[in-house]
C-alpha cells in the first residue's frame, strides 16, 4: 500500500461511502488505501472522485495531480537553485567540416543539463542577447501557468536584451526537458533545447535495478540549410521588431501577425479581417523548402563524434532517452534485451522488457541496461535515414554500448577470412 503523500490530508471516508456499493470490499478498501487529490486541491470545484476500477493495486487514479499547488511561491527559508541562461547566436560543430550557425543556451548545444531534487525550488534567468525572440518552455513540469514560456500564451517573448525569470517547484520527479516555445520549428531545431532531470526522492528505478552510471542522450536533427537560411530571414524580422521597442500594443500586434501567435481565434480571425494575411498562405514549399533533416544528432554530436556508453559486466546503467527534435527515432541495442522503466518521467507500472525503443518527439523514455554481453554492442536508431551524415551512412544517430572490460571475458575483434580467392 502506498503511504499518503506529505501533503495529503487523511481520507474522507464519506465523500466515497457511496463507491462502496459500487465497487464491493475490496475495491473501497483499494480506493482508500490510495493516496487521494493533495490536501490543496480540496478546497476549489469539485473534487476528482476515482472510479471503481479493477487496474492493479499499484494504479492511483489520482497519481497525474501535482503534489504541490503549482501557484505556491517560495517560503522563507526555502532553498532556490539559481540559474543564468543566456541565448546568443553562435557556431556549433555537429561532426569535423560541419559548423553550423545555432542559437546557444550558454554558449552550448545541447543546453545545459539541469539536474535538481524533485520538489526543490528553481529559478532560472533568460537573458536574451539574441537578435531574435525567445521563450523557455518547461517541458513536463506542473508549474504555474505564467511559467510556461508560451509566448503569446502566457507571457511575452523576450526581446532581444531583455530577460525573464522562471520561478517553479520542480515537479514530477523524472526525465523531462525544455525548450524554446518561440517559433519552436526553428529555434529548437537551431539549438534552444536542453535536458531537465528532476531526482525523485524515492528512487523506484535504482531501487530494482541498483545502478551506478545515468546517461542522458538528448536525440534531435537538424536541416542545416534551412536552419543557415531561417537564420538569416528571422534575424532580419527581429531587427524590424526591436526597432518597434517599448511600444507594446504595437508590438504584441506585429509579433502575433509576423509570428503566427493568437491569443484566441477571435484575435486571429480580427487580424484576417484587418488585412492581415496568415504566413501559410504566402510561403513558399516544395522540394527546396520542405525540412529534410540532414544531420541526426544525440547530444548534439552526430557518429562517429557521439560518446559511448560505458559499462562493465555486472553493472547495470540507466539511460535517459529525450525526443528532443521533430522525428521518431527507434533506438536498438545489439547483443541484449533492455528494461524499459519510465516514459515521459513516470515509472511505469512494471518495466517491460524489449530491444528496440521508439523514442517520439516530445516523449521521455528511460531504459535500464544490464552488463550482462560483455563486448563493443552498437546501439542505434533502426530507422536507416538516420543513421546517415548528409545522406551518407555510417553517421546520425549511432553509438556504442563499450565493455570496459570485454578482454577480462575474452572479447576479441575477429579478423574477416577470404573465402573468395
Ligand atoms: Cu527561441
Amino acid at each position: 500500500m502506498k503511504p499518503l503523500r506529505k501533503k495529503d490530508k487523511p481520507q474522507d471516508v464519506s465523500r466515497r461511502q457511496f463507491m462502496t456499493g459500487v465497487a464491493g470490499a475490496a475495491g473501497a478498501g483499494l480506493l482508500l488505501g490510495q493516496a487521494a487529490l493533495p490536501a490543496w486541491a480540496d478546497g476549489g470545484s469539485a473534487p476528482m472522485d476515482s472510479p471503481a476500477t479493477p487496474w492493479l493495486a499499484s494504479f492511483d487514479a489520482d497519481g497525474t495531480a501535482p503534489e504541490y499547488n503549482p501557484r505556491e511561491m517560495p517560503k522563507a527559508g526555502e532553498v532556490i537553485h539559481k540559474f543564468e541562461m543566456e541565448v546568443t547566436i553562435g557556431i556549433h560543430e555537429i561532426v569535423p567540416g560541419i559548423k553550423a550557425h545555432m542559437f546557444l543556451f550558454n554558449g552550448s548545444y545541447p543546453g545545459p543539463t539541469i539536474r535538481v531534487q524533485e520538489n526543490e525550488w528553481v529559478q532560472i534567468d533568460l537573458k536574451n542577447k539574441s537578435p531574435e525572440n525567445h521563450t523557455i518552455h518547461w517541458h513536463g513540469m506542473m508549474l504555474q501557468n505564467e511559467m510556461d514560456g508560451v509566448p503569446f500564451g502566457t507571457q511575452w517573448p523576450v526581446f532581444t536584451g531583455q530577460g525573464y525569470r522562471y520561478l517553479f517547484r520542480a515537479q514530477p520527479a523524472g526525465t523531462h526537458f525544455y525548450h524554446c516555445h518561440v517559433m519552436t520549428t526553428l529555434h529548437q531545431q537551431a539549438g534552444l533545447v536542453g535536458a531537465l532531470i528532476v531526482e525523485a526522492k524515492e528512487d523506484i528505478v535504482k531501487k530494482t535495478f541498483p545502478y551506478t552510471r545515468d546517461y542522458t542522450l538528448l536525440l534531435s536533427e537538424i536541416d542545416t540549410n534551412w536552419v543557415n537560411e531561417s537564420l538569416n530571414e528571422m534575424v532580419g524580422m527581429g531587427m524590424t521588431m526591436n526597432a518597434m521597442n517599448n511600444d507594446m500594443k504595437l508590438m504584441g500586434e506585429m509579433n502575433g501577425r509576423m509570428m503566427g501567435w493568437f491569443q484566441d481565434k477571435e484575435a486571429f480571425l480580427k487580424s484576417i479581417k484587418d488585412g492581415y494575411t496568415p504566413a501559410y498562405m504566402t510561403s513558399m514549399v516544395g522540394p527546396n523548402r520542405v525540412i529534410t533533416p540532414n544531420f541526426f544528432m544525440i547530444n548534439g554530436k552526430s557518429y562517429p563524434m557521439t560518446d559511448p556508453l560505458l559499462i562493465k559486466k555486472g553493472e547495470n546503467i540507466r539511460v535517459r532517452m529525450i525526443g528532443g527534435g521533430m522525428q521518431p527515432h527507434y533506438f536498438h541495442l545489439h547483443g541484449h534485451d533492455f528494461w524499459h522503466v519510465c516514459q515521459d518521467g513516470a515509472p511505469l507500472a512494471s518495466p517491460v522488457r524489449m530491444n528496440t525503443i521508439p523514442i517520439f518527439p516530445g516523449t521521455t523514455s528511460d531504459i535500464v541496461i544490464q552488463g550482462t554481453n560483455p563486448g563493443s554492442w552498437h546501439f542505434h536508431d533502426h530507422s536507416d535515414l538516420s543513421t546517415t551524415n548528409n545522406g551518407i551512412h555510417p553517421g546520425g544517430m549511432m553509438t556504442m554500448l563499450m565493455y570496459e572490460d570485454a578482454e577480462k571475458y575474452g572479447v576479441t575483434f575477429k579478423d574477416v577470412i577470404q573465402t573468395n580467392s
